[in-house]
């Protein structure tokens, strides 16, 4: 597969708390970084996102007394998740995998950083109405195809997916350059919504 100037990787949340021994550990998430840095290699255009909570954050478990993490409350925006605390601004889980090759990033997108909303796409918060700023640089910088890679398949990746669709872009998701955190049936129904979007399905041996 040839990829072209009008193509951009967006690489989701390969951060420290979601690797093995982080706070939110994805199983084998650090699997991800040699195949990301493998393809984004043939990428002129590379966006990172970064998943950025305040310390407070509404979506954190310990925030909520009484509360597990992995359960969830009822919020004015819906249901959401809560999540054991992970990537809270400035500590090392809210960093970068440390073999991710950042460098080859054009823009670095955080997402998460008001209290009383998570976000899991890329392109706009679990309200599905507050936006991250990214739909209007890939609209402004005229690029067509969005391939997703990251972490988690089936929260951010899946949400980024999803919204950029709906937005309008192709858009293929690169499997083996994914890892998901599967709660509830949570990998099956991403498959699912997947098909029903005309959202692609890639390997990474076709990119390289
Ligand atoms: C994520 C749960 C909470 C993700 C982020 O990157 O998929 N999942 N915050
Ligand atoms: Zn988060």
């Amino acid at each position: 597969m040839q990829i072209s100037d009008r193509d951009v990787l967006l690489v989701i949340d390969v951060q420290n708390d979601f690797c093995t021994g982080g706070a939110l550990a994805v199983p084998g998430g650090e699997k991800v970084v040699p195949a990301i840095n493998r393809i984004a290699a043939n990428f002129t255009n590379v966006v990172l996102t970064q998943d950025w909570h305040p310390g407070d954050h509404v979506s954190f478990a310990p925030n909520h007394a009484g509360k597990q993490p992995f359960r969830t409350i009822e919020l004015d925006y819906g249901t959401q998740v809560l999540w054991p605390s992970h990537c809270v601004q400035g500590t090392v889980g809210a960093e970068f995998h440390g073999e991710l090759e950042i460098s080859r990033a054009n823009l670095v997108v955080r997402k998460g950083f008001r209290r009383g909303i998570d976000s899991y796409s890329a392109l706009f918060e679990n309200d599905h109405r507050t936006p991250t700023g990214l739909l209007g640089y890939l609209r402004e910088r005229e690029l067509k195809t969005v391939f997703v890679a990251g972490l988690a398949l089936d929260f951010c990746v899946r949400f980024s997916a999803e919204d950029a669709r709906k937005a309008g872009f192709e858009v293929a998701v690169i499997e083996d350059a994914c890892r998901g955190i599967d709660l509830d049936g949570s990998v099956v129904a991403t498959h699912r919504s997947f098909r029903e979007r005309g959202i692609s399905i890639v390997s990474l041996e076709a990119l390289l």
